[in-house]
């Protein structure tokens, strides 16, 4: 197969590292963190490769180049940064990215920002990586790049005559039509996401989307195909459009959560917590997360059935992120003043506190004892490109017995409805009924419930995704693009009204 032999650039907005300067000078680096590191590591870990994107510091400095080559060493891949400065960071990520696309990808318009500086700079940083990608790959090697920092790299590319093929996949949501028209830029973006060969969304409703602001910008693109790859037709270019469900390494976290060290720190935390059911909420600081919504359908919970006061707690972790935008601290005073006000109201002294929040990252080792601790997951996003959280859960609990409640609003809820129990974030009556039932749901169910979803994850991982989305991009023929089996004709027909 032709996947196999070509070489892969992966391109994101940050390196899978984050490169801190400590006060005497040197460098300390850590792993990064976030959804599209944790699915994308396995795979350069595996394949080798080469990964371009912004260290995370503004400037550059000889030692900073020393660190990033000492670090690709031990990395097995080979990191190629993409250096920018402090107005690039502020236009283009703080400005752009996280202040117009992704409040309006998350079908959250009133929070954007469309200052026309941003876009401007934008292009300018999409520039910029795309002759970096130059310097660095050949015609041989698929450029695969991420996510909606990036989707002007592509056309960029294409100005400079790259010969390579290039794919692009979206972790976000692609949000309706009526949303995505009041971006002042749509048909430019538009036409540099067609410059690329695959498209890849993370359901087949964003694709749906996708296609339908095509249509609404540009009638004269024809479209072929309806299964899980289709083909528009741009002038005399064909541009593949597929949906690919992100997942995770389900081997390695399950291998990781049955090590004895974790299974102790898991019966450590019941110690610590007794005699009562735990649910997990695990998010990055993010007001897609839906976290102040979830934290009052426990109010609701304990106001509307006293007698479950006392049999569950509530593990908040609060996962620091995009700490400097102002909009993100307002957010997390607002968790905090309503985990002091709940737990306020219905504390035991000396005895249960309904809500344990802890803000900060968490080790992996950590993550996975949380993961096998709790009873039950409660994952309610407003708006979630898949949610990966939602999967590691399954995929750590490995005596079968937990429950996972999850958002229909989560990309993960067309492919993992069958086993959990799936919530409108914002019916917090509808969420305090759903954790009461989860609590008094009987062992079998709970089994039968958890088998299908680790049974859907394990099949469908990260390296189904990454060779479905190699395959996509590859194959000559799309007939011989696999026939969709079960689970993966029920991602396609079952795809959620929203
Ligand atoms: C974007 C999309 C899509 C979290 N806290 C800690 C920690 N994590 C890891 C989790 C998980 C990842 O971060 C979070 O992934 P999510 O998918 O839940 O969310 P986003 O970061 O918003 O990711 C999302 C994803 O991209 C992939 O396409 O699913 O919809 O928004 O892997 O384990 N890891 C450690 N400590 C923590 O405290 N070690």
């Amino acid at each position: 197969m032709v996947r196999g032999r070509n070489r892969v650039v992966v391109v994101s907005n940050r390196l899978p590292f984050v490169f801190h300067k400590d006060p005497d000078g040197s460098w300390r680096v850590e792993p990064g963190s976030g959804g599209l590191v944790s699915a994308l590591l396995p795979v350069l870990r595996h394949r080798g490769g080469t990964w371009i994107g912004w260290p995370g510091t503004p400037g550059r400095s000889e030692e900073l180049e020393r660190t990033l080559a000492q670090t690709s060493e031990s990395a097995g891949y080979t990191l190629q940064p993409v250096h920018l400065d402090a107005e690039e960071v502020h236009n283009f990520y703080h400005g752009f990215a996280n202040e117009i696309i992704w409040p309006l990808f998350h079908d959250l318009q009133s929070l954007c920002n469309f200052d026309p500086t941003y876009w401007r700079v934008y292009c300018d940083v999409n520039r910029k990586f795309a002759q970096t990608i130059m310097e660095s790959a050949s015609n041989e090697d698929f450029i695969w790049v991420h996510d909606y920092h990036l989707m002007n790299v592509g056309a960029e590319l294409r100005a400079l005559r790259c010969r390579s093929k290039i794919g692009f996949f979206l972790h976000i949501p692609f949000p309706p039509v009526d949303l995505f028209v009041k971006l002042p830029w749509r048909a430019k973006l538009i036409d540099a996401l067609l410059h690329f060969d695959l498209v890849g969304f993370q359901t087949l409703r964003d694709r749906r989307n996708f296609v339908q602001c095509v249509r609404a910008l540009k009638s004269e693109i024809r479209f072929q195909g309806k299964g899980q790859i289709m083909v528009a037709h741009v002038g005399k270019r064909e541009v593949r459009l597929g949906a690919f469900p992100i997942s995770i390494d389900f081997n390695a976290f399950m291998r990781q959560a049955a090590t004895p060290q974790i299974a102790a720190r898991a019966k450590e935390l019941h110690t610590l917590l007794p005699k009562r059911k735990l649910v997990l909420g695990i998010d990055r600081l993010d007001y897609t997360k839906g976290i102040p919504h979830r934290l009052n359908a426990f109010h609701n919970l304990f106001a509307r059935y006293p007698k479950l006061r006392e049999r569950l707690s509530l593990i908040q972790v609060v996962v620091p992120s995009r700490e400097d935008i102002p909009e993100y601290g307002e957010l997390k005073t607002t968790i905090e003043q309503l985990v002091g006000r709940i737990n306020g109201e219905f504390v035991r002294p000396g005895g249960w506190v309904p809500i344990w929040y802890f803000y900060g990252s968490l080790t992996r080792s950590e993550l996975l004892a949380y993961y096998r601790a709790a009873d039950i997951a409660l994952i309610t996003p407003l708006r979630d490109g898949m949610n990966l959280v939602a999967k590691e859960y399954c995929a750590s609990s490995i005596e079968e017995d937990c429950v996972l409640i999850l958002s229909e609003f989560a990309g993960a809820a067309t492919q993992l409805r069958s086993g959990a129990l799936l919530v409108n974030p914002f019916d917090i009556e509808e969420v305090a009924d759903t954790l009461k039932r989860a609590c008094e749901m009987d062992i079998a169910e709970r089994r039968a419930r958890m088998r299908r979803l680790r049974r859907s994850i394990r099949e469908y991982d990260i390296f189904w995704w990454v060779d479905s989305f190699m395959h996509a991009a590859f194959t000559r023929d799309l007939s011989d693009f696999p026939a969709p089996t079960t689970s993966i004709e029920e991602l396609a027909e079952s795809s959620l009204p929203f």
